[in-house]
């Protein structure tokens, strides 16, 4: 075979992705725990002077709603503990619930913990807490990326947190119905009119995961940014209904190169929103696929990339 996952990871060499946000987060992480939270805090604070965030939808947050319940009944030295041990992703009940949710779980729990925060319900970071120097330093290059790469550090430094066990149980996030056929405004992409690619764009847009997964082949894979591929139909799927669910992708141009063996590498460059923030935050993209000789998605990364600027480069 031409390919194997490892090699097709690296098609399109020249993309340039935002390397600044994993270095960012390696930063962070090694804050002391009061810092990374009153860190947050601020950067929160701060992005949010600009950019509005949506409320949690409120079926999905109703797993978390008895573990949100019992931290706000706690006395405000037991809540500090409790955001202590996530940010420390030490072994308790609760950093185990918390590492079962999906992603947008773990957003909508720390959103509902922010918002009583400051109406008083729960302890907040204590008036004037000073960083450490280093800290502020991440703090400031935290303000210094795009809003894209903002939200994306944010979010990454949230999900890491809780205790993730090795044979833990995920719990399971509500089901969104597929958008009907109707109602579905089809992507065009200058450049690229591949049927498979256009399908893709489309079908995760209208939230039909079970049609979009059977656009991959049995072993394919999908690396999202900053992450290891997802091999297979089955942990797809999985992914695409816990993680996926109401994104916007945009695509605005890309590149078709027939290559060795029948296969087939396509880039294509855009923008993609978020539910948490709409059209408020469009982050710039690049998908790059490797379609098998059957035309099936063998392997396709999503990269954040390092600027706009990038969403022209198109070149091998
Ligand atoms: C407070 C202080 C104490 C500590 C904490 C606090 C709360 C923090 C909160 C943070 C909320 C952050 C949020 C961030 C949301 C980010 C969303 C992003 C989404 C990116 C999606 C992408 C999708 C790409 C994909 C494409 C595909 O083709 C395939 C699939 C996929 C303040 C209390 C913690 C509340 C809400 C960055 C890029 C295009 C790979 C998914
Ligand atoms: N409001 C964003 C979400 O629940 O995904
Ligand atoms: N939403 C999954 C990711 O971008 O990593």
């Amino acid at each position: 075979m031409a390919f194997t996952i490892d090699s097709a990871r690296g098609i399109f060499p020249n993309t340039l992705s935002a390397d600044v946000v994993p270095a960012t987060i390696a930063r962070f992480n090694q804050l002391s725990v009061d810092d990374q939270l009153a860190l947050i805090w601020f950067a929160y604070l701060e992005i949010g002077k600009t950019i509005a965030i949506a409320s949690p939808g409120a079926a999905g947050m109703a797993v978390a709603e008895s573990t949100l319940d019992q931290i706000r009944q706690m006395p405000f030295r037991e809540q500090s503990q409790i955001m202590r041990d996530l940010a420390q992703r030490v072994d308790t009940p609760i950093n185990r619930a918390y590492a079962s949710w999906s992603m947008n779980i773990k957003l909508g729990f720390w959103y509902r913990l922010g918002e009583w925060m400051e109406e008083g319900s729960i302890t907040p970071i204590p008036q004037g807490y000073k960083l450490s120097a280093n800290a502020a330093a991440v703090l400031l290059a935290i303000q210094n990326l795009d809003s894209g790469q903002q939200i994306t550090v944010l979010r990454n430094a949230v999900v890491d947190m809780g205790y993730d066990s090795k044979n833990a149980v995920r719990t399971a996030q509500p089901e969104v119905v597929p958008q009907a056929p109707s109602e579905r405004t089809p992507v065009t992409i200058e450049g690229v009119t591949h049927p498979t690619i256009l399908s893709y764009m489309d079908n995760l847009n209208a939230n039909d995961f079970d049609a979009l997964v059977q656009l991959f082949a049995p072993d394919g894979a999908l690396q999202p940014p900053f992450k290891k591929p997802i091999v297979g139909q089955e942990n797809l799927l999985r992914f695409f209904k816990e993680d996926c669910q109401d994104l916007r992708l945009i695509p605005e141009r890309g590149v078709v190169d027939p290559t060795e063996d029948g296969y087939t590498q396509i880039k294509v460059t855009g923008r993609v929103q978020t539910p948490w923030f709409g059209a408020n935050v469009g982050m710039n993209i690049a998908w790059r696929f490797l379609l098998d000789p059957q035309d099936q998605i063998f392997f396709v990364a999503i990269d954040l990339l390092a600027s706009s600027k990038e969403l022209l480069n198109l070149a091998r």
